[in-house]
């Protein structure tokens, strides 16, 4: 490796460090508009290398992944504690509440720009029937993901 490249690459890691995002995702027994058992923001959309701080209402929740690009990327916060996760793979994170899941407490998280969301909408579609609410909004965030 040349100097040169070297010196690029430092460049790079480096202002990926600098840029990359902290983002909040609450985990809510009653959300915003009064629904139960939410994520909230319930879609976010991050870069890669950005990090999520999920932080739960009380000592009920926890997030779980259960549909990642790949398995590096699996992730099991611990109950009521707020956890920082990064991402650092591009693609779509299905994460949930195990307490909660069939009360559809569920969140979908992007990961950098034209992912493709193949996947998370086959690992959704295998699950959902065991899920009793809140499920067309966890299709609407997945129709919204470009
Ligand atoms: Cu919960």
């Amino acid at each position: 490796m040349t100097k040169l490249t070297i010196f690029s690459l430092c460049l790079l890691l480096c202002s990926s460090v600098v840029n990359a995002k902290e983002h909040i995702v609450n985990l809510k027994t009653t959300g915003n508009n009064g629904k139960m058992m939410v994520f909230e923001p319930m879609l976010l959309q991050i870069s890669v290398g950005d990090t999520v701080n999920f932080i739960p209402s009380d000592t009920s929740h926890n997030a779980v992944s259960f549909s990642v690009p790949s398995d590096k990327s699996t992730f099991n916060t611990p109950y009521g504690k707020a956890t920082k996760i990064t991402f650092s793979e591009k693609g779509v994170v299905l994460v949930k509440c195990l307490p909660h899941f069939v009360m559809g407490m569920i969140g979908v998280i992007q990961v950098g720009d034209d992912v493709d969301k193949t996947k998370a909408l086959a690992d959704w579609n295998a699950i959902k029937d065991g899920v009793a609410m809140n499920k067309e909004a966890v299709d609407k965030a997945l129709a919204k993901i470009k």
